[in-house]
């Protein structure tokens, strides 16, 4: 937590000075934040600047030679797209065009997967917005940009101090002629755990005011647990996505659990419950080829529905899949602009437009403009190298553990955390040997989340699975391991082995029906007062937003420490990612953004040495206007 010690500087509150630095700076009050806003942006910078961010100390900087990220001009006016074609026929109506095409569709992940695989999901709004408008009028002929919901949700209020709606309602506005893209975890939400069943309603309402296709999964493959989420999304006149998420090997007899049928059954009930696309969801990246093909074709031929196929590189075969679903058939496929593709991420979308040039799949792509979108997100990527995992090389290590590509640099993190960091390998196998004690589950938000926390106890207590197992040795399971035992996840497909059940449950009874079933409904009005009780104060009181009561229902804590941070710092997004995370050094000049078009220039003219008091004043100019703010020296 940051503590920031706000000094009414004596400039600052003479009434003079004040009249002038209203006079000189009207845009300033051109809106209602003002001033105000301005001093908790620079109190802001202060302290970082004085004493780093939590998230950056000790990782790596940016290089000196880091580019500024600047987008590539809009082409013209964006030309009618995919969203025309949901606006004016419906979703029913762009599945069928979708069936129709020859060429094969795309997926541009960069906002959403393409960084929270890469960059532990750390992508500001701002970097996004700023290219939006080039999606818009250069990559026209994209199927859709996914750009919100999996981790992006908690992650903006958590560590970026962002609103996600807010992201959502600016990318939306920018791209006009683009499908926006979500990722959504059933009954799960955006969150890790099931939600009452009008909670899941009411966030799917108030996110298909910005979405426009849903990839809707369970963690389990439990389609009986997605149904309400997919109801919403078909009530809501948007797309919905049912997917199927890929585990094991359906070529080897010895994973039989997962074979052709299984899928193609799944399907079928996906199909069945309303999805209007099929969704094939390899979160790990470890569909092979040969076996890619095999199942893209069954599904293609069995099912009806126009196939989406997701896929992660980690093992460096996410572009052979990808060619393989599309000789076989499948209608879209995801890919990551290349700066933000590769590894744990997904292959790299301009060398998918290019493998498949003048071939009967041809994507119809502009390769210029994807390089200069890509050349754009590489001068992104440099200013996040803090979040950087370290990853040097595809590893065929991922068809042991199965590890999702947006849990690898998480657990890997977590496993640093721990002390665990060199013994990494261990953790990978602890995981497989996690998974298999469970009677081989998918593994995929949360229930990846779940076997994560198991492997890193039993390597933290060099526990063998069949100690674990062993009904006389004594062993504390994680949380999330009694929980989803309990059945508060759903159901595995063929259920919990009966022996760890009976270990972990210490012989209570688990819950076999939905979750959701069970848990009552929130009052939705009772929780909106409670929030305002939190986060508002007797000055200040605290009016939530429809979407803010869905940000606390999703992430109550969460969301309540974001929204009392919001009052302290005010529009950090503002601000430009290096000084969000670096703060300023003297003689460093930025662009302040503080509503679209009003740009305020912000300098740092210099930092004053520790007090008596420890404390440190900083020195900046605020269009000109000099400006002092004294922040407590806690370095
Ligand atoms: C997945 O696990 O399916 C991948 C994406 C989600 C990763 C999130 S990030 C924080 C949390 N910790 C984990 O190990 N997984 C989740
Ligand atoms: C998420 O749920 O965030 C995922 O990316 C799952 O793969
Ligand atoms: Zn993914």
């Amino acid at each position: 937590e940051f503590v920031i010690n706000l000094l009414k500087h004596p400039v600052f509150l003479n009434n003079s000075y004040t009249t002038k630095f209203i006079d000189t700076t009207p845009e300033l009050f051109d809106f209602a934040r003002g001033r105000d806003s301005a001093t908790k942006l620079l109190t802001y910078v202060a302290d970082i600047t004085v004493n780093g961010h939590p998230e950056t100390a000790g990782r790596a900087k940016p290089a000196a030679t880091a580019r500024i990220p600047r987008p590539p001009e809009a082409m013209g006016d964006p030309q009618p797209g995919t969203r025309q074609l949901l606006e004016e026929g419906g979703p029913k109506a762009v599945a069928d065009w979708m069936l129709a095409q020859k060429r094969l569709l795309i997926t541009d992940t960069t906002m959403r997967d393409g960084h929270q695989s890469l960059l532990a999901t750390r992508m500001r709004t701002a970097d996004m917005v700023r290219v939006a408008p080039a999606y818009a009028a250069n990559m026209g002929g994209l199927f859709s940009v996914e750009c919100w919901g999996g981790a992006t949700f908690d992650v903006a209020y958590r560590f970026l101090q962002e609103d996600p709606w807010q992201r959502l309602r600016a990318l939306r506005a920018a791209m006009p002629n683009l499908l926006t893209q979500m990722l959504l975890r059933s009954a799960n939400g955006v969150g890790y755990t099931n939600y009452p069943d009008n909670v899941v309603r009411g966030f799917v309402a108030e996110a298909a005011k910005g979405v426009d296709v849903f990839r809707v999964f369970d963690s389990l493959n439990w389609v009986e647990n997605m149904r309400v989420a997919m109801d919403a999304v078909i009530e809501s006149g948007k797309i919905c996505e049912g997917t199927l998420c890929y585990t094991g090997d359906l070529l080897d007899p010895a994973r039989a659990k997962y074979d052709l049928r299984y899928y193609v059954d799944l399907a079928r009930d996906l199909r069945d419950a309303g999805a209007h696309v099929l969704g094939v969801k390899d979160m790990a990246g470890v569909l092979k080829p040969a076996a890619a093909r095999l199942l893209i074709r069954a599904l293609k031929e069995e099912v009806g529905l126009p196939v989406h196929f997701h896929t992660h590189d980690t093992g460096g075969l996410g572009g052979a899949s990808i060619l393989a679903a599309a000789e076989a058939g499948a209608d879209v496929v995801d890919a990551a602009m290349d700066a933000f593709s590769g590894g744990t991420s997904q292959p790299p979308l301009g060398s998918v437009v290019e493998a498949l040039r003048h071939t009967d799949r041809d994507t119809g792509l502009d390769i210029g403009a994807i390089r200069a979108i890509s050349n754009y997100w590489e001068a992104v990527r440099g200013q996040y190298a803090a979040f950087e995992s370290g990853m040097q090389a595809p590893a065929s290590e991922v068809w042991l553990h199965e590890m999702p590509g947006g849990q690898f640099t998480n657990l890997k993190a977590q496993a640093r955390s721990m002390g665990l960091e060199e013994r990494w390998h261990e953790v990978a196998e602890a995981y497989a040997e996690a998974n298999a004690m469970f009677g081989d589950i998918v593994k995929v938000t949360p229930s990846s989340k779940v076997v994560g926390d198991m492997a890193l106890m039993m390597v933290a207590q060099g526990l063998t699975r069949a100690q674990v197992e062993d009904p006389a040795v004594e062993v504390s399971f994680p949380d999330s391991v009694v929980d989803m035992l309990k059945g508060n996840l759903g159901q595995p497909h063929g259920g919990w082995p009966e022996a760890i059940l009976r270990k972990v449950l210490k012989g209570a009874a688990p819950a076999g029906t939905r979750p959701g079933a069970h848990l009552p409904p929130v009052d939705m009005e009772a929780a909106r007062a409670r929030l305002a009780e939190e986060v508002g104060t007797e000055d200040e009181p605290f009016h939530p937003t429809d979407e803010d009561l869905q940000g606390y229902l999703m992430y109550p804590k969460v969301f309540v420490d974001y929204a009392r941070r919001q009052r302290q710092y005010g529009p950090v997004g503002a601000l430009p990612t290096p000084v969000f995370f670096y703060g300023m050094q003297p003689g460093d000049e930025a662009p302040v953004e503080l509503e679209p078009g009003k740009v305020l220039e912000l300098r740092l003219s210099a930092k004053g040495e520790t007090t008596d008091e420890g404390d440190v004043r900083v020195f900046f100019e605020l269009n000109g206007e000099p400006r002092v703010i004294r922040v407590a020296n806690r370095s």
